[in-house]
């Protein structure tokens, strides 16, 4: 997998937008306010999922912001270049994306009172999520067969670094009260509930008609059709033109991909590195 990245404290990026220099200044200088939300993901996790129905509670399910913005202006990027030049530029609360590792992440977030919401998923899904997503992507480099992003992703040399450290960082701030745990999971199990629930961390009281307008705006349908949040903006630049970060949307669709040695091998890591974490923060078990 290296080759087309660039390295920085021992994590590997895309070529562009990530210029180590450029992640240094974010680290050190880029100021998080109290008021900012932050949404933070290992990547294929569902961000995109998170950062719509986050926005649609903004605007109390009223969809104008999210038909006229390009998603990745309503909560950009802090490690990318352009999104960071966005966040530093604006006034008033934020909301925030990355996908940083916790040790990377700008240091004035640890002294304040932001919320977070750091959301996880099934790592077996975000595996095949990302071998088909790389795939189409024009700015890393490509695996060439689902065995071999299946090696890459378990020793961890995969863009952003590896999930199973991703997520053991992150996790050291979960009894923190500005630090709300969603799994993808419960969010297709059941949304309604899971929207509630990130309501009421954040503070927004919604009515009836402006919670289902949430749900309906935030689908993975609405989402795919809607050209701010499904990336077709990007294509031919950063994608290709037959690609599509809005795939399937489901969960255990590893299932369908992964041998049952590889399953075996991937049970076997999961549980070497995640058994000192309380099990129940897994809920796809
Ligand atoms: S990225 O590029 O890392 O920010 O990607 P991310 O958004 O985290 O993850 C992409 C996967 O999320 C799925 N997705 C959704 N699922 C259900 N409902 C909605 N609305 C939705 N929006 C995005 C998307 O389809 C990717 O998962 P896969 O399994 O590949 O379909």
């Amino acid at each position: 997998m290296t080759g087309e990245c660039v390295w920085f404290e021992g994590i590997p990026f895309p070529s562009m937008e990530f210029p180590s220099e450029h992640l240094r200044e974010v680290q050190e200088d880029f100021i998080i306010k109290d008021e900012d939300v932050l949404l933070l993901t290992y990547p294929q996790s569902g961000m995109n999922w998170l950062m719509e129905t986050v926005c649609l509670i903004h605007s109390k399910g009223d969809p104008k912001w999210i038909q006229s913005v390009p998603i990745w202006e309503r909560s950009p990027w802090v490690e990318a270049f352009s999104g960071y030049n966005l966040l530093k530029d604006k006034e008033g609360p934020r909301f925030i994306t990355s996908h940083l590792f916790v040790q990377l992440f700008p240091r004035s977030f640890f002294k304040s009172k932001a919320k977070v919401i750091y959301l996880i998923r099934n790592p077996r899904d975000v595996l095949v999520s990302g071998y088909f997503f790389w795939r189409i992507a024009k700015f890393v480099k490509r695996p060439q067969s689902l065995e071999q992003y299946f090696e890459w992703f378990v020793e961890g040399n995969v863009v952003f670094g590896s999930w199973f450290n991703h997520t053991w960082g992150w996790m050291s701030m979960r009894n923190k009260e500005n630090f709300l745990i969603l799994s993808y999971e419960e969010m297709k199990w059941d949304t309604r509930s899971t929207v509630e629930k990130i309501c009421q961390f954040l503070g927004k009281k919604l009515e009836p008609e402006e919670l289902n307008s949430v749900l309906k705006n935030s689908s993975f349908q609405a989402m795919k059709e809607n050209s701010m949040s499904n990336y077709s903006l990007l294509k031919g630049q950063y994608f290709e033109e037959n690609g599509q970060l809005l795939r399937k949307g489901v969960t255990g669709d590893w299932r369908n991909y992964f041998t049952v040695a590889q399953a075996e091998t991937f049970d076997k890591l999961f549980q070497e590195k995640m058994a000192d974490l309380p099990q129940d923060l897994f809920l796809w078990k």
